[in-house]
């Protein structure tokens, strides 16, 4: 539609909605400008929310719904000028930016499927770590699309229309987030029995029911139980003495996966094995997978060798696992063998695993 024509349909349509005064008077680049916004808001504070175990999680939660949302309240307006002019234009290239744009709604739609229960997905395939999978999959997409059609913010879209019209679709946005979860509440979807962090509740206290994941792909180790070996700080440690040195604790296993898991886990803390002054210690599983850990943290990080009085199954990281209580699934090592005091400190690491 031409500038002219909108004007007409406008003048038809009567008197001008209130849409249309704030979130319809954004020029293409502004309606663009807050797509980058809206987007690379959201894969900061997708991942952020995963990063935290704490109650602040919540927020960084809402936030990330808030910018899911937003994407989807732009879309028409963004499909009005710049779809519209882009398709007329046949480049080739323009199904790459309709792909881009059919993925960026798909991670939205799953999003929205494991927010509100609606669908968790079905074994590895959980909605949020296919949401996940796929807001991956579009970065490159996002950086080649903003990088072949640059909008450099000039400062005359920084006006008026830009505050208003923006200000309106984010609290359009924010509306829509509050009342979707309401509405969850109202209806009794699954997704208001969610945790802070998001996550639905699975198997808790019944480890039998309780999942078995992996990061991304790694697998259990083939060693059995009864050659295992555990060294701390170098030193053997005798897999019965921690049986017999083990207490109950619980503790919530919060996947990034969407799920959570509360189980009564033997074990002992990390502080009666390690004692020093490094700065931090690694834990390393048998498969080469590694996390790192502050040394304030010995205390309230475990070791467990079961649950429920019963030892690990393998898939939870049977003979030996990491428990730590307010830090999220990664953090938990399963098949540990070997815990190592360092000097380096516990962020000088990726801020998620490899494999
Ligand atoms: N060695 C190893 N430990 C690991 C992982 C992994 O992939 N490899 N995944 C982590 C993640 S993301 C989670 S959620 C928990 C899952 O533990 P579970 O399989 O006992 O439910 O293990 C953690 N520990
Ligand atoms: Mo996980």
């Amino acid at each position: 539609m031409t500038e002219v024509a909108e004007q007409q349909s406008r003048t038809t349509a009567g008197r001008r909605s209130l849409w249309t005064r704030t979130v319809g008077s954004l020029s293409s680049r502004q309606v663009n400008l807050l797509l980058a916004a809206a987007t690379s808001g959201a894969v900061v504070t997708g991942l952020v929310s995963w990063a935290v175990g704490t109650g602040w999680s919540r927020w960084w939660t809402a936030l990330h719904a808030t910018c899911g949302v937003l994407v989807v309240v732009l879309a028409p307006a963004k499909a009005r000028r710049s779809v519209r002019a882009g398709m007329r234009r046949r480049r080739p290239t323009r199904w790459i930016s309709v792909a881009f744009g059919v993925i960026v709604m798909a991670t939205v739609a799953l999003g929205f499927a494991h927010s509100t229960g609606v669908w968790t997905g079905v074994g590895y395939w959980t909605s949020l770590w296919t949401h996940f999978l796929l807001a991956f999959a579009s970065v490159p997409l996002l950086v080649w699309h903003l990088w072949s059609r640059p909008v450099r913010p000039k400062a005359v879209d920084l006006d008026r229309r830009l505050l208003i019209g923006g200000g309106a679709a984010a609290a359009a946005a924010a509306v829509t987030v509050a009342a979707v979860e309401g509405a969850v509440r109202v209806v009794g979807l699954d997704g208001a029995e969610r945790r802070f962090t998001g996550s639905h509740e699975i198997g808790s206290f019944d480890p039998d029911v309780m999942p078995t994941v992996s990061w991304i792909d790694d697998r259990a180790p083939a060693t059995r139980p009864e050659d295992w070996e555990l060294r701390v700080d170098g030193l053997l440690v005798p897999l019965d003495d921690l049986r017999s040195s083990a207490r109950p604790v619980d503790a919530v296993l919060d996947c990034t996966g969407g799920w959570w898991s509360e189980q009564r886990w033997d074990v002992v803390p990390i502080s009666e094995l390690l004692a020093g002054d490094a700065a931090s210690f690694d834990v390393m599983s048998a498969t080469g997978y590694a996390r790192r850990f502050p040394m304030r943290d010995a205390e309230s990080v475990f070791v467990a060798v079961g649950y429920d009085g019963r030892r690990l199954r393998r898939g939870h990281g049977a003979p030996v696992r990491i428990v730590a209580p307010g830090r999220r699934g990664p953090w938990w090592v399963k098949w540990v063998v070997s815990i190592e005091p360092t000097d380096r400190p516990w962020w000088f690491q990726l801020p998620f695993p490899l494999t």
